[in-house]
């Protein structure tokens, strides 16, 4: 796309900002402001249980995991911090990671903490973690979720994310009352364990890997676990923990009225939890969830600068760096779109029954075309005017793959 013709598409879509009122220095600043993390775990190729298909040249370990986040920020100005996963991600000497991190402009979002797998720890998660029937297991966990805050904190994090596989696969198999006091109880000390300063985000899904219940299934659960936490303990939305046709915007709306939003995993799915590129399949629904960000933080529901962003997806057929740039993309304009919605005019069809009114002022933000705003925020902020097409032309991956091998393929199963 040659400048000039960026240039003449940035100046018509101006026209038709003055025209809805809207500034375009001002819709710039807010884009360029809004970075997104990404997740350590999603730099090489994800796979499912029935294989996983190696893209070559992956990160083989944490310093070229930040390097690839490194290039990300460089190229798209979309992100500036990586969310690590721990036992995956423990630092082998902390004080050159932080010193390679802020080399890259990077800082270090919400921890996630890991008691859903067995990694040679001394009793196995495999009845569960902090929800588990044995009060040593239960113990266990807890200690490991008071490690990866004690990781945290060499890093600079501020953010503890739980997830929790916990839950059964048949009925009577577990006692749901008592998996639910022990999953409590075991993250009031967890809580407890965390400086003043953190927060824990505590994530909901409602099922996978166990197929009959799950100890903390959907936002209420979370919600419910949070209020006896504290106030620094709120609800994280991955927008794949949803059965079809939850209406997550109304979830999110919710949320911020009792002011318990932790943030979000974006991605995107078309059955379950996908891991698909965010926008990707349902980008209207992407922009009705920003819209109700916007309107709660515009009325004071809950504050813009309290709700982490994060991305968590996993690539089984794209290159996952070039997913990323898609996914960063993706986030950007239905927050831009979103920024566009006449709320005074919304509120007004809103409070006047005006359906049909409502959905015009949402559809005529959500069918502008933002891209060129999008481009001139990642211009003006030193990005690449297309990331994906210089990735491409640079042939950056080819370059990884010469630097860091072909990486093995891994049979599932
Ligand atoms: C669970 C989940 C969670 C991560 C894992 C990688 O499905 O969304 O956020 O720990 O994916
Ligand atoms: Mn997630």
């Amino acid at each position: 796309m040659s400048t000039d013709f960026h240039q003449r598409s940035l100046s018509l879509l101006s026209e038709q900002l003055a025209e809805m009122g809207k500034s375009t220095a001002e819709l710039i600043s807010q884009i360029s402001a809004f970075q997104i993390a990404v997740p350590s775990w999603a730099l090489g190729a994800g796979g499912t249980r029935f294989g996983r298909f190696s893209i070559g040249g992956e990160p083989r370990n944490l310093e070229e995991k930040l390097e690839d986040i490194g290039l990300l920020a460089k190229l798209t100005k979309r992100t500036d911090a990586v969310s690590l996963h721990i036992p995956w991600d423990i630092p082998k000497d902390t004080q050159a990671i932080k010193e390679k991190a802020s080399s890259l402009g990077i800082s270090f979002d919400a921890m996630n903490s890991n008691t859903f797998q067995d990694y040679g720890q001394a009793l196995t998660y495999k009845m569960g973690s902090l929800s588990n029937a044995d009060a040593a297991t239960r113990k266990q966990a807890v200690e490991h979720n008071l490690q990866v805050i004690e990781i945290g904190k060499s890093l600079g994090s501020k953010g503890l994310t739980v997830w929790l596989a916990d839950g059964s696969n048949f009925p009577g198999q577990a006692h749901f009352r008592k998996a639910l006091e022990w999953t409590t109880d075991s993250l009031k000390e967890i809580y407890g364990g965390m400086p003043g300063d953190w927060k824990l985000l505590l994530e909901y899904k409602p099922y996978e890997p166990n197929f009959y219940h799950t100890v903390i299934p959907d936002w209420g659960t979370s919600s419910l676990i949070c209020r006896q936490l504290g106030d620094r303990a709120k609800v994280l939305v991955d927008l794949g923990h949803h059965l079809p046709n939850t209406n997550i915007e109304q979830i999110v709306a919710t949320l911020m009225h009792q002011n318990l939003l932790a943030g979000f995993h974006f991605n995107d799915s078309k059955y379950g939890d996908d891991d698909l590129s965010t926008g990707s399949i349902k980008p209207y629904q992407l922009f009705l969830i920003f819209c109700e960000l916007i309107g709660g933080a515009a009325d004071g529901a809950q504050n813009w600068n309290s709700i982490s962003w994060m991305i968590d997806a996993s690539h089984n057929t794209k290159d996952p760096l070039e997913d990323l740039i898609q996914a960063l993309e993706a986030i950007s304009q239905a927050y831009a779109k979103a920024l566009l919605v006449d709320r005074e005019k919304l509120t007004h069809c809103q409070l006047s029954g005006d359906t049909v009114g409502a959905q015009a002022v949402l559809q005529e933000a959500f069918l502008t075309d933002v891209r060129a705003l999008v481009r001139e925020a990642r211009i003006q902020s030193g990005g690449e005017p297309n990331p994906l097409a210089f990735y491409r032309r640079e042939k950056i991956r080819e370059k990884l793959i010469a630097q860091r091998g072909k990486n093995a393929q891994a049979s599932g199963l």
